[in-house]
């Protein structure tokens, strides 16, 4: 199996994050990609290969560019306001000034007018911390999901279909929506290469620059393309990350070209959405599915009883994806330092996932792209990760 990545990724390393009140190491850290990295490493299944440069043109078409804008400059205006730079963390949130009440554009215009108010405006927690490469991570990030759903389209346009790859991504991404940055993650992984298969034929995406080399003015002056696919495929995103992700369930509410599955600890972060009413809305309605788990009681058996229900239930095997595209978390593991459902304590449980996502009605005989979510068990990451991917390569 291929696995993309890119060094740049290394470079988002914060200090600190502000949790319950107190100022801790940050968790979302660089040593969790070189432990999955290493393991991968010492694999020969696995062959790690480099991104493309795919411009901002696919984060575009999730993301608003002023937000896209937001992500690349405000370590430097944080800096250069005199505010802390191992502390550009959000102080006040928008919430009170988006009561409906006032024009949103004008919340939007008067957020922009500082750092702080652009940090409320498009973050909401605080465990989005910048440091000066934020950005250059964030984007390399990107471009690794990106460029393996460009190789995933290329092993389907060349080979067979039921072709699977993984991209390791970091930052994260599924809390990411639109216009905000949460939960670690600032460009929506996920969403992007979601969008990426649905808007670039394989010619489209031949024009990446090759390799990946980053260049911060350049990208600010690129002049982005996007795709010209005509017929919209259907991505079927399975989340199996411990946390619900809101972002992705956002971006693709209305749509029922994109069918947003999600096995969740519940309730946990993000505290406000993951519930099983939430089931999409217009033309999206039923095309989202949350599953709600409660972390003290839920065991392998329990967890994998409801992956197999779900990815065989009718309406998700009636929509017949095009492309599976997982968003794999390995923060469910009972050990994890801030997530973890107490009873999932089996490492072949993650093997079963695996065979799940390649066997079940919905996803069976479908290309898989795996994109790295969550995990914060440093030293069991590779195991996890490869405990879900190796059952695509071999078992089948
Ligand atoms: C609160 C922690 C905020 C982030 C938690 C979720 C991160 C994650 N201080 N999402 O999938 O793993
Ligand atoms: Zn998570």
């Amino acid at each position: 199996m291929q696995v993309v990545y890119s060094d740049d990724e290394l470079l988002h390393n914060p200090l600190n994050e502000m949790t319950g009140g107190e100022w801790k190491p940050y968790v979302e850290s660089p040593k969790r990609l070189v432990s999955i990295k290493n393991f991968i490493d010492r694999h020969p299944e696995f062959e790690v290969v480099d991104p493309n440069d795919y411009s901002l043109g696919p984060i575009l078409d999730v993301h608003r560019q002023d937000y896209v804008c937001f992500l690349q400059s405000i370590y430097e205006e944080w800096v250069a306001e005199g505010k802390p730079a191992e502390a550009c963390l959000g102080e006040t949130f928008s919430l009170p000034a988006m009561t409906g009440k006032i024009d949103p554009e004008v919340v939007r215009k008067t957020a922009n007018k500082s750092a702080s108010g652009k940090m409320g405006y498009y973050t909401c927690d605080l465990s989005v911390c910048f440091v000066k490469n934020t950005w250059r991570a964030t984007y390399a990030s990107a471009q690794v999901a990106i460029s393996a759903a460009h190789r995933l389209t290329e092993a389907i346009v060349t080979k067979d279909k039921s072709q699977s790859i993984y991209a390791l991504c970091r930052p994260p991404g599924h809390h990411s929506s639109h216009q905000m940055a949460a939960g670690y993650c600032f460009v929506n992984n996920a969403a992007v290469v979601t969008r990426f298969l649905q808007n670039y034929t394989f010619e489209d995406m031949n024009k990446a620059k090759k390799p990946y080399g980053f260049d911060l003015e350049a990208i600010r002056k690129q002049e982005f393309s996007t795709g010209t696919a005509t017929e919209n495929k259907k991505i079927l995103i399975v989340d199996i990350d411990y946390h619900h992700g809101n972002g992705t369930q956002d971006i693709f509410y209305d749509d029922s070209s994109v069918f947003y599955v999600s096995l969740h600890g519940f309730p946990d972060y993000p505290y406000f959405t993951g519930s099983a009413e939430e089931t999409g809305r217009g033309e999206g309605i039923g095309y989202n599915i949350n599953i709600p788990l409660d972390p003290k009681t839920t065991t392998d058996a329990i967890y994998l009883d409801n992956l197999e229900r779900v990815l065989n239930q009718q309406s998700v095997v009636d929509f017949e994806a095009d492309v599976v595209v997982v968003s794999m978390g390995l923060d469910t593991w009972h050990e994890d330092p801030i997530a973890g459902m107490k009873g999932l304590v089996d490492m072949n449980t993650y093997r079963k996932m695996g065979s799940l996502i390649k066997t079940s009605a919905s996803c069976n005989g479908r290309p898989v792209l795996f994109v790295q979510e969550g995990g914060y068990t440093i030293e069991k990451l590779g195991d996890l990760a490869g405990s879900v991917l190796q059952v695509l390569l071999f078992l089948f």
